[in-house]
């Protein structure tokens, strides 16, 4: 059985693509709008408040299927392949804080920007894997759950196809390393977004939605029913993630997602 949620921001200078603003009002407004979960964007995982959020997801019967730790590079210029060693240490150390958060949440955390857009691709995804070896041994020691999404070769040059993502996946050998796709990022980079996805059977734990301009599913080009089928056929029965630009205004791009997702659940 497919769940939806929406990413949502709820702390303060975060752009988000989904929903932002004081957690209770989005928890609330999120299951009012029929969504199963919140995905919670996350700027300082040092200071957020993370009883708080696990409160409201209870009493509103939301869950929370992963943790996003873009800021980490969008806000704070940190990358996991960054030439800088010292630049390095301190992205770890904040995916160090996510998993932490993670653990708490019983959710995976999303290392999607935070691989970074390092000049010489060669040595920064050799960076970038011993990065990542750092942090899924802590994901083993907290129990906690990593998962790679790739992303458009405009937005980070370290892994830009699922194809990437499970080789990368599959060579870090950890059982807490897994995959997650984003379907508008596939729109760029993937030649078939419904084969890819039928080739990652096995490997997709999450997926973000969104169409192929970013927008609320159904107001671009892609064809979801197809999408859908693809997903179907491999199996995949978590959560769809609608990862969307606030248009027209952040709660009616939310409403039109839930609503033209679940009639396709049908
Ligand atoms: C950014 O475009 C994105 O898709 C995020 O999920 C990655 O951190
Ligand atoms: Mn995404």
């Amino acid at each position: 059985m497919l769940s939806i949620a929406i990413v949502a921001a709820v702390e303060p200078g975060v752009n988000p693509l989904g929903l932002s603003g004081e957690p209770e009002l989005i928890f609330r407004e999120a299951s009012k709008m029929g969504y199963d979960g919140v995905e919670l964007l996350i700027k300082d995982p040092f200071s957020f408040d993370v009883d708080r959020v696990k409160r409201l997801a209870e009493k509103f019967g939301l869950s929370i299927p992963a943790v996003g730790t873009g800021p980490t590079y969008t806000i704070y210029g940190l990358s996991l392949s960054s030439p800088k060693k010292r630049i390095r240490e301190r992205a770890i150390e904040r995916i160090k804080g996510y998993l932490e958060i993670g653990r708490r949440l019983n959710s995976p955390v999303i290392i999607g920007s935070v691989k970074g857009k390092p000049k010489d691709r060669r040595r920064g995804f050799k960076n970038l894997k011993s990065s990542l070896r750092i942090c899924a041994e802590y994901a083993e020691e907290t129990e906690t759950r990593i998962l790679i999404e790739p992303l458009n070769r405009y937005e980070s040059t370290m892994v830009n196809t699922l194809k990437e993502a499970i080789k990368l996946k599959n060579e870090l050998c950890s059982k807490k390393v897994g995959v997650m796709a984003d379907t508008f990022h596939m729109n760029i980079e993937e030649k078939s977004i419904y084969d890819s996805i039928i080739e990652a059977d096995g490997y997709l734990e999450h997926i973000h939605i969104a169409d192929s301009n970013r927008l609320a599913p159904g107001d671009g080009h892609l064809d979801f029913n197809r999408v859908m089928i693809a997903l179907d056929k491999i199996g995949y029965c978590s959560f769809l993630s609608a990862e969307i630009l606030p248009f027209p205004n952040p709660r009616e791009a939310a409403e039109r997602t839930v609503k033209y997702i679940k009639t396709m659940f049908s």
